[in-house]
């Protein structure tokens, strides 16, 4: 058990869910989102609400509606969390978030339907203890640095606009989501008109391992890291290109938990990682992938998958870490939506800080008159 996840056994009296409910949100996105595996205009999200002596959290599952940055999409994550893991729950008496993971064990993989479920559980076990989250967790900081994920765009003067206004609203780093096609000589044109930007790029795991004289050729432009370029699952072949690179490679998509870590930091696949709480199965593994790689002097940060105000909330308290060395993909609620489901959207101020809630729990509430209008599926799940 990791120092943090200590902090959480400690938490409060037992917890039995009592009540729980499903239910699928559609936004539309301020501006479509590109990347190297497909376009997303309107975020859709499944959102779990559970309900325990009268204290209520809601969780948000990172899956996308298609199964192309993770094999987890968004009609089987319902079905596992409705058919498995919430039925898995029914009258068991949780004594901390971290017993969520032995209940569920006999359900392998699914990380992203797990977590949804899992951080539910982390914000009830803080809000009953009167605790912000960011606390619960060994969080230290009160305010945390954004960057912003910058889309594949029309033409590279576009793009040039898009990062021109985001360093005039404040943001701390640009990434740019690169592929084949979208890379070198659009760098080339961004370099040029911001010659000394903090600057890094992320491709999704657009490229393979006979790519490797093309992806050389991004040492050039003084990258804070290059995030995910090969396959999802290739750690070996990660090490293999991270050692002709001398830009640090940070892996997103490869990283699955903590053993990925273990293994990557063995191998030599990269020297930085990207924690999504979804895709590494929730806030004890991120924790734990925490940990393990500040023991492994391997700076992290925490990625985003367009989360509304529910899922970004987990974010930013994973934001406050000790090992969180990048600003993140963290931006504020009016990146994505004209508005957000929550009653108190994230804000970033003009040098790119966002304070961190100090209520209990995340800290959020849910607004419960913008989420009617944004619900298009719901279902309860008898607990009883
Ligand atoms: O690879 O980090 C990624 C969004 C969806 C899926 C994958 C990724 C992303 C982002 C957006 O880069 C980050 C954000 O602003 O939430
Ligand atoms: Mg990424």
């Amino acid at each position: 058990m990791t120092d943090a996840a200590d902090t959480g056994r400690k938490l409060s009296d037992s917890v039995v869910i009592d009540r729980a409910g499903l239910m699928i949100v559609r936004l539309p996105l301020v501006s479509p989102f590109e990347t190297s595996f497909g376009m997303t205009r309107v975020k859709e999200a499944i959102l779990a609400r559970i309900e325990s002596d009268g204290v209520e959290s809601y969780g948000e599952c990172v899956a996308e509606p298609s199964p192309y940055y993770s094999y987890e999409y968004n009609r089987q994550a319902w079905d596992v969390m409705h058919s498995y893991l919430l039925p898995s729950l029914k009258g068991v008496e949780l004594h901390a978030p971290a017993d969520f993971i032995s209940v569920t064990k006999r359900v392998r993989g699914h990380n992203m339907a797990k977590a949804c479920i899992e951080m539910a559980i982390w914000d009830l076990f803080a809000r009953r203890a009167g605790r912000p989250l960011s606390k619960v967790i060994g969080g230290r900081r009160t305010r945390i640095e954004c960057g912003i994920s910058i889309g594949i765009q029309k033409t590279p003067d576009a793009l040039l606009g898009v990062i021109s206004n985001s360093l005039d609203a404040g943001y701390r780093r640009i990434k740019i989501k690169i592929r084949p096609g979208w890379d070198t000589g659009v760098l080339g044109k961004v370099r040029k008109s911001f010659p000394d930007i903090p600057l890094q790029v992320d491709a999704n795991a657009a490229y393979t391992t006979s790519d490797f004289t093309k992806l050389r050729k991004l040492d050039r432009f003084g990258l804070q890291m290059i995030e995910q370029p090969l396959d999802y699952d290739d750690l070996y072949g990660h090490s293999l290109l991270q050692r002709k690179l001398s830009t640090p490679i940070c892996l997103d998509e490869s990283i699955k938990g903590p053993e990925s870590v273990r293994l990557m930091s063995k191998l030599g696949s990269g020297r930085i990682v990207n924690i999504k709480a979804g895709r590494v199965g929730g806030l004890s593994a991120s924790l734990e992938v925490h940990d393990i790689a500040m023991k492994s002097k391997i700076p992290v940060w925490i990625g985003g998958m367009l989360e509304t105000g529910i899922g970004r909330a987990f974010n930013v308290a994973l934001n406050t870490l000790p090992n969180v060395r990048f600003p993140g993909d963290t931006s504020p609620s009016s990146r994505y939506f004209t508005r957000d489901i929550i009653t108190h959207p994230f804000e970033m101020n003009g040098s790119g800080l966002m304070e961190v809630p100090k209520g209990h729990g995340t800290g959020v509430e849910v607004d419960a008159r913008e989420l009617e209008k944004r619900v298009v599926k719901r279902k309860s799940i008898d607990m009883a």
